[in-house]
């Protein structure tokens, strides 16, 4: 079987420049994916064929973009057992708040995790973390990420009152 675990499926190729930076989050993981363009209003067979074989084929999660009247997550999702992520995005004239309504309102039953408006990394984020509860070793590496993220905050947070020592003694002339 092959070892893709994540279908990152977007509405169209204008929704790359977003979608590819769910494929870096799992790249920095080392997670295989693989990218799909289907719609689910200007091509409805081929999201049912893709969601319907999703399980079969070995993926484990499904990150679906789609922007304006954002269905594609909910379409997914209602066709497979395997969790979908939801990514609104922003296109004209709305901007983004018409996806994320589209996705983050699913009605009971069917439901779609959903990142904010753009969100495409974190969708990455949130599949390694769905495939880290079966996977120590990648939940190890989680939790070095986490750990990255929280030094670079005190390094920031280092720089910042260095400067401000070097603002206050340049003020006092010092
Ligand atoms: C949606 O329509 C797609 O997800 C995309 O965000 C939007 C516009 O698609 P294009 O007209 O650029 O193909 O289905």
């Amino acid at each position: 079987m092959s070892e893709i675990k994540v279908g990152i499926v977007m509405g169209s190729d204008s929704d790359l420049p977003i979608m590819k930076k769910c494929a870096e989050a799992l790249d920095h993981f080392g997670i295989e994916w693989e990218m799909v363009v289907s719609s689910a209003h200007r091509h409805p067979e081929k999201t049912a064929r893709y969601a319907r074989g999703a399980a079969d084929a070995g993926l484990k999660v499904i990150v679906a973009g789609a922007g304006g009247a954002a269905h594609l997550p909910g379409v997914l999702a209602s066709m497979t057992l395997l969790p979908v992520i939801g990514v609104p995005i922003a296109i004209e004239p709305l901007h983004g708040i018409d996806s994320l309504h589209s996705i983050v309102q699913m009605p009971q039953g069917i439901p779609v995790a959903t990142v904010s408006i753009n969100g495409a990394y974190n969708a990455g984020l949130l599949a390694v973390q769905i495939l880290a509860l079966s996977d120590q070793k990648l939940m190890n590496r989680l939790n070095s990420y986490r750990q990255s993220l929280a030094a670079k905050v005190e390094e920031k947070d280092s720089a910042l009152r260095e400067q401000n020592a070097r603002n206050r003694r340049a003020g006092k002339g010092e």
